[in-house]
């Protein structure tokens, strides 16, 4: 039997936990489609699933050779989330493929330097508001509707420690996050009786590209992970999967995930140190 697989959604996916979750979600049996803002990696990437999807299918063939089982189908669109035309344009372009949407990923997102907020430059302000939150409002308000004809779905986004606790220097991304927290919840409520779950998983410190972006130099975020062992996108690829593989009825509303080393935010066990 070759039936359609669901469809996953994945923001940011071109690098870290967006990366990793396709990779995960390939393994579950989804379809998927990406987004991001660098084509040329989306492209790489793709290529690199599809490989993936075709050696997972003639493995299944060779355990079930009466089944017949299609590879995964990857879809990418490159563009910013925090743009709404970009966002409309790429759903205008794939509505038969949005129809089996199943699972929205929210995962893209990014800190700007930590200075204190008066040193803050605006358009890193701008750039953290429009891209944590409001590109996350936008995707799903325009996804949506694709899960609600039919009555199930899931919707995980991804928050941080950060969205429960501030620190100095993080103002403008830990408001980011508190709302990325605020809107988890509200949907779950406002989504009560759709069948749709939502979940907000919330990681401590996670070693991936993010440091780099944050800081944009090379030194800087190296030492933020340096003599500890932080978290890696895989493991938050793991608990997103696990989420989503709980039985309909079990919604997960969040999950806070520390690497061991980190006892609170600012507050990490570094090889030869007790802070
Ligand atoms: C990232 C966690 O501690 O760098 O979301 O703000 S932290």
């Amino acid at each position: 039997m070759n039936q359609k697989k669901p469809l996953a959604f994945i923001s940011g996916a071109s690098s870290g936990i967006g990366k990793a979750t396709a990779f995960s979600l390939l393994h579950q049996g989804y379809d998927l489609f990406l987004m991001a803002r660098r084509k040329e990696r989306l492209i790489e990437l793709k290529k690199e699933l599809e490989e993936l999807a075709i050696s997972m299918t003639h493995t299944a063939h060779q355990k079930q050779s009466d089944s017949e089982m299609a590879p995964s189908q990857i879809h990418f669109f490159a563009g910013d989330v925090s743009s709404l035309t970009e966002i409309e344009k790429m759903i205008q372009g794939h509505q038969s493929v949005f129809k089996r949407l199943s699972v929205i990923i929210n995962n893209a997102g990014l800190a700007k330097g930590s200075d204190p907020f008066h040193k803050n430059n605006l358009n890193a302000i701008n750039q953290v508001i429009d891209t944590n939150i409001k590109g996350l409002l936008y995707l799903t308000h325009q996804l949506l509707p694709f899960m609600l004809d039919k009555k199930e779905g899931h919707i995980v986004n991804l928050g941080s420690v950060a969205g429960r606790w501030v620190y100095p220097g993080g103002t403008v991304y830990c408001a980011s996050k508190f709302a990325v927290t605020a809107i988890t919840e509200g949907l779950r409520q406002d989504l009560l009786g759709t069948g749709i779950r939502v979940t907000n998983i919330e990681p401590g410190m996670v070693e991936s590209e993010f440091s780099m972006v944050r800081f944009d130099n090379e030194e800087k975020a190296k030492a933020v992970y340096e003599g500890m062992t932080p978290l890696t996108p895989e493991d938050i690829a793991d608990c997103i999967t696990w989420s989503l593989s709980r039985p309909k009825h079990v919604n997960i509303q969040e999950m806070i995930i520390y690497p061991t080393d980190q006892g609170a935010i600012r507050m990490v066990h570094r090889q030869g140190s007790h802070k």
